[in-house]
């Protein structure tokens, strides 16, 4: 990888990707795009482009202004904004993906982007997701990740292109919130105990599902994208994950830092529903063997990590 374009690079994995990335290549290699700028060090740390990645021409543009070699398609809508808006979500996560495929091809770019617990659905083995399985998603997010992993794996078998892609677990992260997602719960936790000790959980107590610390989320895309092709056996997408867990366990792990942290529910019917349909953890052997995969963060070192760096951020 030496000249790469992100698009959706101002979200909640590309504002982390980019900076980390830029360390890597060089700041001049990394173009960050987005359909609008915002105060980020992701938009001030190197070029920057305003893009909506469902405009080809000017995501086109923009790939050959920078002599792209790499395309990590990042922009999309998660599972619950999703799930409200369906036709939007398909136009914006089918159209941006379509157009960034056909560019990659074009151009000849190496490319990435991220798939999702959510390609799996209810009539999916939910314990020790296998690699390779059932993926009748029930949401409109599930459709569009696992349509997303079969056309990029159609460009790879069909024209060539070097596609590669990683079924993300819920990602937590310090730097830049998510938003719009049903994992999102494990994120507001850490924000809300540091700033009023406690939280009110739109996710029901018991409902476990895959997780992972954003620094171990980055160096497995940059590691797979670094994996010696030969070796892969899949491409779109690789099972990932650090840990499964449900509200109760993040929040006892909460107290050991924070003791009188209090955990309240209000659950949210459409983004339970969501999260029903998800696996409760999945097997990232797959990763393992074809490309290294590894993870750094378990439950009580991420959560260590979270408050250090949220009592800091919110001082
Ligand atoms: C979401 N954070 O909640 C995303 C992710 C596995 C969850 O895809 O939609």
């Amino acid at each position: 990888m030496k000249n790469i374009l992100i698009t959706g690079a101002l979200g909640q994995i590309g504002s982390e990707l980019a900076v980390k990335l830029r360390s890597i290549y060089g700041a001049d290699h990394v173009v960050t795009t987005d359909i609008r700028k915002t105060d980020c060090e992701a938009a001030e740390s190197g070029p920057f482009e305003i893009l909506d990645v469902t405009n080809g021409k000017a995501l086109l543009a923009t790939a050959k202004k920078y002599r792209a070699d790499t395309i990590i398609h990042m922009a999309a809508v998660l599972s619950a904004t999703a799930e409200a808006n369906p036709v939007f979500a398909w136009n914006l996560n089918m159209g941006g993906l379509m157009n960034a495929l056909e560019i990659a091809r074009d151009l000849n770019c190496q490319f990435f982007t991220p798939s999702s617990i959510g390609a799996f659905g209810p009539t999916t083995p939910k314990d020790n997701t296998p690699q390779d399985t059932l993926q009748r998603p029930t949401t409109m997010y599930g459709v569009n990740k696992v349509a997303g992993e079969l056309l990029a794996d159609y460009y790879f078998y069909k024209f060539g292109v070097d596609t590669r892609g990683l079924r993300f677990p819920g990602l937590i992260s310090y730097v830049t919130p998510p938003g719009g997602g049903t994992t999102d719960y494990a994120v507001e936790i850490y924000y809300e105990a540091v700033k009023h000790k406690r939280y009110t959980c739109y996710i029901a107590q018991g409902t476990y599902m895959d997780m992972m610390y954003m620094p171990d989320a980055l160096n497995a895309i940059i590691e797979l994208m670094e994996a010696d092709p030969a070796r892969l056996k899949h491409r779109n997408s690789f099972n990932v994950t650090a840990m499964s867990f449900e509200p109760e366990e993040i929040a006892a792990e909460i107290r050991k830092a924070i003791p009188e942290f209090k955990l309240h529910y209000q659950v949210d019917p459409d983004r339970q529903r969501i999260a029903d349909s998800w696996p409760n953890s999945i097997d990232a052997t797959a990763a393992t063997e074809e490309w290294g995969f590894t993870t750094e963060f378990d439950l009580a070192k991420m959560t260590e990590d979270m408050l250090q760096q949220l009592a800091v951020k919110q001082s």
